[in-house]
């Protein structure tokens, strides 16, 4: 019988998208926090981490990302080459996501700002981007994907869809983006026309949704007809 080291391997090794360096492996903490060291170590740009379980699945602000071991997609992905605004890197793996998700398993997700996927109205994936900006930049992108789990609440892409395959699709899609992909996440952010509730550190701001500005604040007006940029925060879709 294929051990789980032995079967990791093999997926390491299957054909991905040229110029990616992908390895799988059954159990981490957390991928971001391995790509982290590896770069660290001189890991090359476009080195790409999967594993099938992550004991310590890390959200935004300390949260956790939980999923059982095997279900889901559980990613994270290093670049090198680093633009200006690094938020673009996160930008355009959301997009690459999305474009993964519909080739794989029919539904098209919608961003929900800055980063979220929403599959139906339930957050299908979360990206947490995390950066090391000095001379030699570094930004590593983890993406989880509720591929065959979701907790309470959260959407699901279904039962059979390989995570892995939504991963290569996810690859080819990336590379398939253009250069500049601002008005493509600009038309696929659900968020714009919303009625919000914006949750900040030290209050609560609810409104309209008007846009996104190039640099990635949000810009919502509220119910006294007060503009907000908001460059940070968790953004609730209300009905
Ligand atoms: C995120 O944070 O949405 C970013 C999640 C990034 C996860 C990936 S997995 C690969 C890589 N390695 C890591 O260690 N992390 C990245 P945030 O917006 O803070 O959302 C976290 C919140 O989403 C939690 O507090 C839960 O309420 C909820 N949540 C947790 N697991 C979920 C899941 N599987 N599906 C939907 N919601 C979930």
């Amino acid at each position: 019988m294929e051990t789980p080291d032995a079967r990791s391997l093999s997926d390491s090794f299957r054909e991905w998208p040229q110029g990616w360096h992908v390895s799988v492996v059954e159990e981490t903490g957390s991928t971001n926090a391995d790509l982290l060291v590896a770069a660290a170590q001189g890991a090359p740009d476009r080195t790409v981490l999967v594993a099938r379980h992550q004991t310590a699945g890390r959200g935004r602000l300390d949260r956790k990302w939980e999923a059982p071991a095997g279900s889901n997609l559980l990613v994270s992905l290093l670049f090198r080459v680093v633009p200006d605004d690094p938020h673009v890197l996160t930008q355009r793996v959301g997009l690459a996501a999305i474009a993964a998700c519909e080739a794989v398993a029919g539904g098209r997700p919608t961003l929900k700002w800055p980063n979220d996927l929403l599959l139906g109205g339930r957050k299908l994936a979360g990206i947490l981007a995390q950066a090391e900006l000095g001379p030699a930049p570094v930004v590593v992108v983890g993406i989880g994907v509720n591929v065959g789990w979701a907790p309470e609440g959260g959407g699901l892409l279904g039962d059979g869809v390989d995570p892995l395959d939504l991963l290569a699709a996810l690859l080819t899609a990336y590379d398939a983006l253009p250069d500049d992909v601002w008005a493509a996440y600009r038309a696929n952010l659900g968020t714009i026309g919303q009625r919000v509730r914006v949750d900040l550190p030290d209050g609560e701001v609810v409104g309209r949704a008007l846009d996104v500005e190039p640099d990635g604040r949000l810009v919502v007006v509220d119910d006294c007809g007060v503009t907000h940029r908001f460059a940070v925060g968790d953004v609730v879709h209300l009905r």
